[in-house]
């Protein structure tokens, strides 16, 4: 029998950089998904293949220790999905053999890295007998939340230091809905956006290689970020302003959620500029008003506010360039054009240095808003108008499944 795997990637609304400072998230999954079609192999041996030329099929043992293939190497992704089971505890004496094929568009920061890890845990688990789900049945079960921390953890085995939102997103996608997630403990909550709001993603033509070059610098933002909380907390203890409660005494470790909670974000950027070096305030003035953007935003969406939203992912964008330092001209360039074609907001999504933007526009403004990127982007760098894998509209789609293949 023939299995599918399928897996989405997702794009950020806002809240970007935030979730591996603990701060939430707000992305939706989208109508693009990674798929391993397979059949269960008696063999504890993963053996895949793509139809591209550049994803050479390979081959490994789920025995450990999982090696890491080389850098870059796209079976890490699968390695890490298994190793992150084999590490729970996962039997796994049956392995996979299949194809992976898909839509996300790669190193675009719509996390087809982690669509990858999800289908490929979803199609071991299967393989496995193990059911994912609270009330999945009476064998060995795993639920989608312990799922989506554990393969959160499992991708940092291709050295990116990063957060969970993706994984999240990916497992627990739903219709028409976008995402707000939290952390520590991980938590999703469905919001459903409103009729007629419509997301257009549009590609920087910059691939934002995250097991290459662009991984030095993800990493560098978060040694940074924890770098300036602990300045921060340190400042609390001794002479910072009273709150959040505790802290001052230094009897609790400060998190960048007691942070955003505070009231008073004037007075505790004041504080942080006047201790922190220039750079890492700019990190830390980033992450906390970012977190404190994403709470707006649920509130607009929930009020229908698309104006409100947009404002809003428009000042996600400023900080992301000035602060955070992680656009390029091109990203900007793209949110610009959307902007003067009428969109409600725009920004980058996902973690930058490339990839994409997104802009929120009205069912009315789609078309005008998609021929302006392509006049003024498309056309002067490609020579012609972009295909469907660089702007598209993207719709909020449900999460990572497996089901039986339709052919044999
Ligand atoms: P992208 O750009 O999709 O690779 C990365 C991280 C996210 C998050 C964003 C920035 C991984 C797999 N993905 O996303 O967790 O930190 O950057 O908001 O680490």
């Amino acid at each position: 029998m023939n299995w599918l795997a399928s897996a989405p990637g997702r794009v950020n609304l806002i809240g970007e950089h935030t979730d591996y400072n603990g701060l939430p998230v707000f992305p939706m999954a989208i109508d693009r998904d990674v798929r391993i079609e397979y059949r269960v192999s008696d063999h504890p041996v993963v053996r895949l293949d793509s139809p591209l030329a550049r994803f050479d099929p390979f081959t490994f043992q789920l025995k450990r220790p999982i090696e890491a293939a080389s850098q870059g190497h796209w079976s890490n992704y699968v390695r890490a999905a298994a190793k992150g089971l084999m590490e729970h505890g996962v039997r796994m004496e049956r392995g996979i053999e299949g194809t992976v094929t898909g839509d996300v568009p790669i190193a675009s920061g719509l996390s087809s890295s982690s669509a990858l890890v999800v289908a490929s845990a979803l199609a071991l688990l299967k393989a496995n007998g193990v059911e994912v789900g609270r009330d999945a049945g009476p064998g060995p079960t795993i639920s989608g939340l312990e799922l989506a921390a554990l393969m959160a953890r499992a991708e940092r085995f291709v050295g990116l230091e990063g957060g969970g939102m993706d994984q999240a997103a990916c497992l627990h996608g739903v219709a028409g809905h976008a995402l707000r997630i939290d952390f520590e403990p991980l938590r999703v909550k469905p919001v459903a956006v409103p009729k007629g709001w419509r997301w257009v993603v549009a590609s920087s033509l910059v691939r934002a290689e995250k097991s290459g070059g662009a991984r030095e610098a993800y990493n560098e933002r978060a040694r940074q970020c924890r770098e300036a909380l602990a300045g921060v907390g340190d400042a609390f203890a001794n002479d910072g302003p009273t709150t959040p409660e505790g802290a001052r005494s230094g009897a609790v470790a400060l998190t960048y959620r007691d942070l955003v909670a505070h009231g008073d974000m004037d007075g505790l950027l004041d504080h942080a500029r006047r201790i922190l070096a220039p750079v890492l305030f700019r990190r830390f003035r980033h992450v906390v008003t970012e977190g404190r953007r994403v709470a707006r935003a649920e509130v607009a969406m929930r009020d229908g506010d698309m104006s409100r939203f947009g404002n809003l992912m428009v000042g996600s964008h400023d900080s992301l360039r000035d602060d955070y330092e992680v656009s390029t001209f091109e990203l900007d360039k793209l949110v610009t054009v959307a902007l003067e074609a009428g969109a409600a907001g725009a920004r980058l999504t996902g973690a930058g240095f490339g990839g994409c933007a997104v802009a929120l526009c009205d069912q009315a403004a789609v078309g005008a808003v998609m021929d302006a990127l392509a006049a003024r982007f498309y056309e002067p760098r490609l020579g012609q108008p972009p295909t469907g894998d660089e702007m598209f509209a993207a719709k909020p789609s449900g999460g990572a499944r497996v089901r039986i293949a339709d052919r044999p």
